[in-house]
């Protein structure tokens, strides 16, 4: 896999955790910058083994000439977490894109690691993997996994670049942070 984020911020662990995996106005205006329209999420809630789960449903505007416009995708959350506060923050993510050649073959692992720096910093780590659910024939193989790096490094560069913003605005807004 690669690491496509790996920094610290001026924000708290809680609050980047809620920028990024609640129904936050950070997440929502980034979503539609993305072009990512239809989103439905369900709340978090407990599976039966103890995990806080969520699912997600959405459709990508997608920029790569290969492939066609756009895609549905389902992204399965999972949060683990010891609790308390001062706690790191780690959640897996499952991506399946429904609609892209070789759709059945493949499906993308993304893990997002908040870990308290400070009271009022935390590093974000996001390391992702493509994982095959079925072996192609070996040159299919890395056209997908070509293509699927190209547009992932993209989405996190621009992420990445959207949290420094998000950064600037909070610090600046008066010290109530
Ligand atoms: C989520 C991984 C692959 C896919 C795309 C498909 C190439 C098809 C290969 C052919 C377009 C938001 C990506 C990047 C679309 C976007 C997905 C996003 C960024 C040519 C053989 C969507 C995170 C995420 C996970 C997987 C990404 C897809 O939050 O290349």
């Amino acid at each position: 896999g690669r690491l496509y984020v790996n920094r610290v911020f001026h924000i708290s662990a809680e609050k980047m955790f809620e920028l990024l995996f609640s129904d936050s106005h950070f997440i929502r205006r980034f979503m539609d910058i993305r072009k990512i329209t239809g989103v439905t999420s369900t709340p978090w809630q407990r599976d039966g083994s103890g995990c806080m789960k969520r699912t997600l449903n959405y459709t990508i505007t997608i920029t790569n000439p290969l492939v066609g416009k756009f895609s549905t995708a389902t992204e399965t959350q999972t949060l683990y977490r010891d609790g308390g506060e001062g706690q790191y923050y780690m959640v897996d993510a499952e991506v399946y894109t429904h609609d892209v050649p070789y759709h059945d073959y493949f499906y993308t692992f993304n893990r997002f690691c908040i870990i308290p720096n400070s009271k009022h910093k935390c590093r974000l780590r996001v390391y992702t993997d493509v994982k095959y659910k079925k072996q192609p024939w070996g040159l299919v193989k890395s056209f997908i996994t070509k293509n699927s790096w190209s547009g992932l490094e993209d989405y996190f560069r621009h992420l990445e670049a959207e949290l420094l913003e998000e950064e600037a605005e909070l610090t600046q807004g008066g010290g109530d942070h």
